[in-house]
């Protein structure tokens, strides 16, 4: 290629532009932590935010009133509960690196921000409970990370604890899940008995003193696991083990190989203990090394570069009144090329509009300041004047369009309506609590006209009625309805008559936007109204 310097218009300018951006791209690394509820996630997060320096006190998940809570878990509800129950954004640099960490939820209920979440990253930390192995929600997210490409760490937490064997572990990982898991430490014990972990790269013992939470521990040198000085260290019946776990390990097991991780092939795995500030700082400082820079990302005219010149990026999540402060709409945005300037005009490729970006945030929970730019990899807020909405993509010079975000069929549904009926907030609560994709509204056609909310999983209702209460002020009711399932009829030509509903439990209702809906109480009416309506097809979304 010619030198770009004679090429481009602004020289040199723009070749050190290109190569500032370059840089800030290659220190970027954004990554989701996903796992079954109650693998440790949330606390596993905070500790990691501990040794970033994020912050200098870690919190709990389920505390006392007076007792911090984790940064992640900022929600009224998911402190009350000690679960979390949206996806929290959390920035920070660390030892010249820009992370962005995204805490998830393991309940299936929420499980829709979570895969929603899942585009916004370019690798993910899977989080086991040393107990429990490959639990029936971390195989289904593990799944969605094999589908989009995300390479994935393990972390298996909880060795405090009574704990499965590590060989078990790491064949569960591999028999359930598909993968080659890659020890990159070695459990010395488990629960009572926990000693630390052996670091297998670099041949040092990493001692886990009880009590000693919050402390720093150096890990021990060591020539080789044979050396007198480990049974010092361990004793002589963990050093046993460990020699003779090694042995397995070097004959048959799957040695680390850092092309075979970013390819998906293979899972580098850690064991720790979360609770007790166990194995987070190698963890943390092997995410930083190993876990990949921003990826470039499919769209409509084809893959789109990190370091491509014109800015991209796609909204994955909204999320109202985060901060009691500001009562707003954050859309929380994905950087996906150029660089992103504060008082920079966009366009919205949905509506055709312009958007000026005079406010662009980023986020610690539900912590927030303004920053003058922001990178590929990025995650950053827009406070939403009801404009954008999830899935929607914003570039800035050629015109960009990201793959749609599929909602969730419904499968739950229920009347909502005010205690009070006379509530003027109330539909403006609904409308927002449904642009964040927590819930399908629909609208019956006759009768009082209270909406019908459909949800993925029951706990949703209790978060919708919640947060109606705690950040509008609105007392609701719920009367949950027997339907399982909502279509949108959409005729295959314009001579096909009209549906014809000629079954009981079935109920015609309209959406947001005016267009028919069927809700459905059972399997066994949907396949009756679709085989009695053949020019018919029924869509689970639309
Ligand atoms: N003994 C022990 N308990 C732990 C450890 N790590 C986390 N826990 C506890 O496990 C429980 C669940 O932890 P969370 O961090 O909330 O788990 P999570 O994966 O974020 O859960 P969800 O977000 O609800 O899916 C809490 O009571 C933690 O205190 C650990 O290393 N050892
Ligand atoms: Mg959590």
């Amino acid at each position: 290629m010619d030198n770009p310097t004679t090429q481009v218009p602004g020289g040199l300018d723009v070749v050190n532009e290109l190569d500032a951006r370059a840089r800030e791209i290659a220190r970027r690394r954004t990554f989701a932590i996903i796992s079954h509820p109650d693998a440790g996630k949330t606390t596993l997060t905070e500790k990691l935010l501990l040794y970033a320096g994020a912050i200098d006190l870690a919190g709990a998940v389920r505390g006392r009133k007076t007792q911090r809570h984790a940064v992640s878990d900022w929600m009224e509800m998911e402190q009350q509960r000690g679960i979390s129950i949206s996806a929290a954004a959390l920035e920070f640099e660390l030892e010249g690196h820009h992370v962005t960490l995204l805490d998830t939820p393991g309940h299936q209920d929420f499980s829709e921000d979570t895969y929603r979440t899942l585009l916004a990253v370019d690798s993910v930390v899977m989080v086991l409970d040393a107990a429990k192995g490959i639990e029936p929600q971390t195989r289904k997210l593990f799944e969605v990370c094999r589908a989009r490409g995300l390479p994935v760490l393990t972390f298996i937490n909880k060795l405090d604890q009574p704990s499965l064997d590590p060989f078990e572990l790491l064949d569960q990982i591999e028999r359930v899940l598909g993968i080659a898991a890659a020890p990159m430490n070695w459990p010395l014990g488990d629960g009572i008995n926990f000693a630390g972990v052996y670091d297998l790269e670099s041949n040092a013992v990493l001692l886990y003193e009880r009590g000693a939470r919050g402390q720093r521990t150096e890990p021990v040198s060591v020539d080789d696991p044979e050396h007198p000085s480990v049974e010092r260290l361990i004793g002589a019946q963990r050093q046993r083990q460990l020699i003779d776990a090694i042995a397995m390990i070097s004959g048959a097991g799957t040695r680390f190989d850092l092309e075979a991780y970013r390819a998906e092939r293979q899972t580098p795995v850690f064991f720790g203990s979360a609770l007790n500030d166990f194995g987070v700082e190698p963890f943390l400082r092997a995410l930083l090394t190993l876990a990949p820079s921003p990826a470039p990302r499919p769209s409509d005219v084809g893959l789109v570069l990190p370091t491509d010149p014109d800015f991209s990026g796609f909204v994955f999540k909204m999320q109202a009144n985060m901060n009691p402060r500001h009562r707003d709409r954050v859309a929380f945005v994905r950087v996906c090329s150029g660089r992103l300037a504060k008082d920079m005009s966009v366009i919205n490729e949905r509506l055709g509009t312009t958007v000026r970006l005079s406010r662009v945030y980023r986020f610690f929970g539900r912590d927030r300041e303004t920053v003058p730019e922001a990178y590929p990899g990025d995650v950053v807020g827009l406070v939403n004047p009801g404009r954008l909405a999830i899935g929607d993509t914003l570039y800035a010079g050629r015109k960009v369009r990201f793959p749609p975000i599929p909602q969730f069929p419904a499968e739950r549904f229920a009347f909502l309506r005010p205690a009070d009926v006379r509530h003027k907030r109330f539909d403006e609560a609904v409308r927002q609590l449904e642009e964040e994709g927590l819930m399908q509204v629909f609208i019956p056609q006759t009768g009082l006209r209270h909406p019908v909310i459909g949800v993925v999983g029951s706990l949703q209702f209790d978060v919708i009625e919640a947060r109606l209460q705690s950040e509008y002020g609105i007392k609701c009711v719920l009367e949950p309805l027997p339907h399982v399932a909502a279509r949108w009829p959409v005729p295959e030509s314009e001579q096909t008559r009209p549906i014809t509903l000629t079954t009981s439990g079935v109920m015609p209702i309209k959406d947001r936007h005016g267009r028919d809906v069927v809700l459905f109480e059972s399997a066994w009416e949907l396949r009756f109204v679709t085989e009695a309506n053949p020019g018919i097809r029924l869509l689970d979304s639309i």
